[in-house]
């Protein structure tokens, strides 16, 4: 078995790909480890309060700074803080939140979907198969307790292409994992924009759908290109990263400072020295980073790319802190029940084009011109499949049978089979899973609710089956998720 400084190693000699190499990626300097190696587990913290919110989703013309001066019709739950809304809760407080649906009829009938909450069916807001939707002018309700600390975010599953792009997501904390305060907490919301001259661009295109989907214009962070943020000069400050774009998947490095990976999904690890890591839309990364001295700078970025894209700057502030030599505090261990291994149900999962198995390009066709695709909650195109069944091929509401139907308590090891051309981030509801091995090499053992994988790749992930309901299971690539790739499972 390796030890957690060997694995490092292991992994990171995998995980350090040609785009980051000399690039000035944070490493481990040779020779010291961190000191946590294990994760102690959660103490009882405060908590048992009701957290009452309203969400008021509406639509507004504005602007963010990524715009440089255009207007355009935003969406947004909180008109005070229009991206991101920020709830933040204690772990053992109950949120009990009231969404008032402002958004114009004949636009948006909404549920709100709690992303990586392992929450009951009733709450997991996804229209037709755990509520009705909440119709224009109306009002709904969801009441949860989080089980689980950390990083997470909400956004609508309908007609989400759409409100994902006029920015209406919010993003969850579930505070109360950390094992030493850090000397800042900051949330960094990654989403581009697709922005034009007079506003929004189509959010979404055949050209887009049928592909890798469709970019926005513009990179920006908290509705920001390229932030500025001061971080306490020498301090330990964690980042919150959620990737809420629709499409993107930025391979996420810090130059110019050391950084740890504390928490993937939410699920805190032992802090791993950050070469990179690619971010799946939905996927969060928890960081620290060993912020530089006063007016200093460090940078973080994307490596995706021909040059690596600077997506924020990280700049020291205020007197200097002594931390002395980096050694970033772990989170508590996440309470997710731990897999069956030896007991698992092995199911493979064929990710691919629709049934018809002509790749999705060439359904797609003529469609090179990259024309608007309906934006309501009524799919008229069919790119993609799970398991050859595409949903929803005949609108949303019309539910075909289960991918699987799950025994409550069984252990299920899912083998995700990726027969596409593009990577595809894979997200469950209700359920975390714990990535196990994938056929391109050494995995970093985590929890997740969202996984990459890659094209040709086969990915091994496990979870136990203990929440019963009917659960979705798709691609958070919104565009391949509502051209085909989603489906659902029951557990009983
Ligand atoms: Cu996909």
């Amino acid at each position: 078995m390796l030890t957690r400084r060997g694995f490092s190693q292991a992994f990171g000699a995998v995980a350090i790909g040609a785009a980051a190499g000399g690039l000035g990626a944070a490493l481990m300097p040779a020779g010291r480890a961190w000191s946590a190696t294990q994760l102690p587990p959660r103490a009882v913290a405060g908590g048992g309060r009701e957290v009452a919110v309203t969400l008021q989703a509406a639509p507004f013309r504005g602007t963010l700074p990524a715009f440089s001066g255009t207007a355009a019709d935003l969406w947004s739950f909180d008109a005070a803080q229009p991206f991101p809304p920020v709830i933040r809760v204690r772990i053992g407080d109950t949120l009990a939140v009231t969404v008032r649906n402002r958004i114009p009829a004949g636009q948006e009938e909404m549920t709100v979907h709690w992303h990586g909450i392992r929450l009951p069916n009733d709450q997991d807001g996804v229209p037709y198969l755990t509520q009705a939707p909440i119709p224009p002018d109306g009002e709904g309700h969801y009441r949860f307790t989080p089980p689980d600390t950390g990083t997470y975010w909400f956004h609508t599953h309908c007609n989400t292409v759409e409100s994902i792009g006029r920015g209406l997501i919010g993003i969850l904390v579930v505070e109360g994992d950390e094992t030493r305060p850090y000397d800042g907490d900051h949330v960094l919301a990654l989403k581009d924009w697709r922005i034009g001259p007079d506003g929004f661009l189509p959010f979404m295109t055949d050209a887009g759908a049928a592909r890798g989907g469709t970019f926005g214009t513009v990179r920006a962070v908290n509705g920001v290109t390229r932030p500025v943020i001061p971080v306490a000069a020498g301090g330990d400050v964690r980042l919150r990263l959620a990737n809420v774009d629709a499409t993107r998947v930025p391979d996420i490095g810090i130059v110019g400072a050391e950084a740890a990976i504390i928490a993937i999904d939410g699920a805190g690890i032992p802090p791993v020295p950050l070469t990179h890591w690619r971010m799946g839309p939905g996927m969060r990364l928890d960081l620290v980073v060993r912020a530089p001295k006063p007016g200093a700078q460090a940078r973080l970025v994307d490596y995706f790319a021909p040059e690596p894209v600077e997506l924020a700057v990280l700049a020291g502030h205020g007197e200097m802190l002594e931390r002395g030599p980096f050694d970033p505090a772990p989170l508590t261990k996440p309470v997710i029940p731990e897999p069956d291994l030896a007991g698992a149900v092995f199911m493979p999962v064929a990710i691919s084009a629709t049934a018809s198995g002509r790749a999705a390009a060439e359904i797609a066709g003529a469609a090179e011109a990259g024309g608007p695709v309906s934006p309501l909650c009524l799919s008229q195109r069919t790119f993609w499949a799970i398991d050859r069944q595409p949903w929803p091929n005949r609108g949303h509401q019309v539910l075909p049978p289960p991918l699987a139907q799950l025994d409550r308590g069984r252990t299920y090891l899912f083998e995700l089979r990726n027969g596409t051309p593009h990577v595809h981030p894979m997200h469950i509801h209700g359920h975390t899973f714990r990535v196990v091995s994938s056929s391109t090499g050494a995995v970093l053992p985590h929890f997740a609710d969202t996984v990459l994988v890659a094209p040709k790749e086969r990915l091994q992930v496990a979870f136990v089956a203990d929440n019963p309901g009917k659960w979705m299971f798709h691609c958070h690539i919104i565009e391949h998720q509502e051209t085909g790739m989603m489906g659902y499972m029951t557990v009983a």
